[in-house]
């Protein structure tokens, strides 16, 4: 089988092309989920499963699949690849994307090859990955592993004050199937690094062990809107400067910490966000993560502590939303094993590490022994237009794929 190799024309130029769907008059990638620009990426994915000639399913989140059931296969529990086309906000093309369109390449490949798996094997795009417009992460794939009701879901409002089961209903992807209607006997997600270590230590393949702790935090800090010029420092309730304060504490705590915690807040408002007025109301968004369940527990109970402290030394009562929350998580040691034994038959280095990004593979292992793969990510830049990864790193991470997708479905 190892003679075998994808179409990398093929993969590449699907990269690219669904790299553009999306992209804004002002450069900008943006595809968030069940958005019109999505819609449009969600479209192109179903044409190149129709001209796959595989069966095409969505479930009430909006997941996607495609099921290849080669003829004379046992209708067995199928091999699942996959990932997500939702994006971030400013995104690079390769996130998510790159799992889902190897994903059908690994099938498109094997079905020309004229070679018979043992189980059908599905590839999926599950809805709402990135969570940047509706929370929590994850949620397509949380949804179909069981660990989210399907209509609480669907009721969930996003920062745009949409309802996410309207907005799949507006852009047709409100289908029938329900979440979990296959069980798959194994999950593999292959994915740009996102990180520095691969391309630091000059390794072409990550073959992904865990992944880390994440819990995500909405704050809300209530003071008073006053006068720039004429209220005196000390007479301040200033929800503006008691917001920056955790800020600086979050940051300081996780870089004195020595420890891998991360801390970041992506988003914050100010209302009335006005030059001369102190702000009345601060809100921002706290994505901490670790890998070790214990030490994010600290870090939380330490932001919890300091945001009292805060509200006592500004006078500001703070409220603080729970959005996403989701320890760490240990893959299948065997795929992992799979994926090592398919980069040395390769001539490739590889070596195991943990997973800093979040990814559907983390919810679908609740469900089935799941593993990841990673290539590395040029600079280790993500989440930012210059995310980029080789394309020959790109064609090793599928052709990895397809190995590892024969190993277990002795293709
Ligand atoms: O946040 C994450 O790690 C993922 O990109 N959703
Ligand atoms: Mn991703
Ligand atoms: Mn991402
Ligand atoms: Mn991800």
């Amino acid at each position: 089988m190892n003679s075998l190799s994808v179409n990398d024309e093929r993969l590449l130029g699907r990269l690219q092309r669904l790299g553009e769907i999306g992209r804004g008059a002002d450069g900008r990638l943006v595809r968030l989920a069940a958005s019109d620009a999505e819609k449009l990426g969600r479209d192109q994915f179903v044409a190149w499963l129709k001209e796959t000639g595989i069966e095409v399913a969505v479930d009430r989140i909006g997941n996607i699949f495609g099921i290849w059931r080669p003829e004379g296969v046992a209708d067995n529990a199928p091999l699942m690849l996959g990932s997500h086309i939702d994006t971030v906000i400013d995104a690079g093309i390769y996130d998510g994307c790159y799992g889902v369109l190897a994903g059908l390449e690994i099938i498109a490949t094997l079905k020309e090859s004229g070679l018979r798996p043992d189980c059908p094997i599905a590839v999926a795009a599950f809805t709402n990955e990135e969570g940047v417009r509706f929370a929590p992460d994850m949620m397509g794939s949380l949804v179909y592993a069981g660990g989210l009701d399907v209509d609480v879901a669907l009721a969930t409002t996003g920062i745009d004050g949409a309802i996410l089961g309207n907005e799949l209903r507006r852009i047709g992807y409100d289908g029938d199937m329900e979440p979990g209607f296959i069980q798959p006997h194994a999950y593999i997600e292959l994915h740009i690094e996102q990180g520095p270590v691969l391309e630091r230590e000059g390794i072409q393949i990550g073959a992904v062990e865990n992944l880390q702790g994440i819990s995500w935090q909405r704050v809300t800090v209530n003071g008073d809107a006053n006068h720039a010029g004429t209220t005196p420092i000390s007479m301040r309730r200033d929800a503006g400067h008691a917001a920056a304060r955790v800020i600086t504490f979050l940051r300081d705590r996780a870089l004195s910490s020595n420890t891998p915690t991360v801390a970041t807040v992506g988003c914050m408002t100010f209302e009335p966000n006005a030059i001369n007025v102190i702000p009345s109301r601060a809100v921002f968004t706290v994505d901490l993560r670790d890998p070790d369940e214990d030490r994010l527990r600290e870090e939380e109970a330490a932001l919890e502590a300091f945001l009292a402290k805060v509200a006592r030394d500004e006078d500001v009562l703070i409220e603080v939303e729970r959005l996403a929350r989701f320890e760490p998580v240990k893959f299948d040691r065997q795929i992992v094993e799979l994926v090592e034994a398919a980069a040395s038959r390769r001539g490739h280095t590889c070596r195991r590490m943990t997973s800093g990004a979040g990814h559907d593979a983390q919810m679908i292992a609740r469900m089935a022994p799941s593993a990841m793969i990673f290539v590395p990510s040029i600079g280790g830049v993500s989440h930012n237009p210059k995310e980029k990864t080789h394309d020959t790193d790109l064609v090793a991470g599928a052709n990895m794929l397809l190995d590892v997708v024969a190993s277990l479905a002795k293709a």
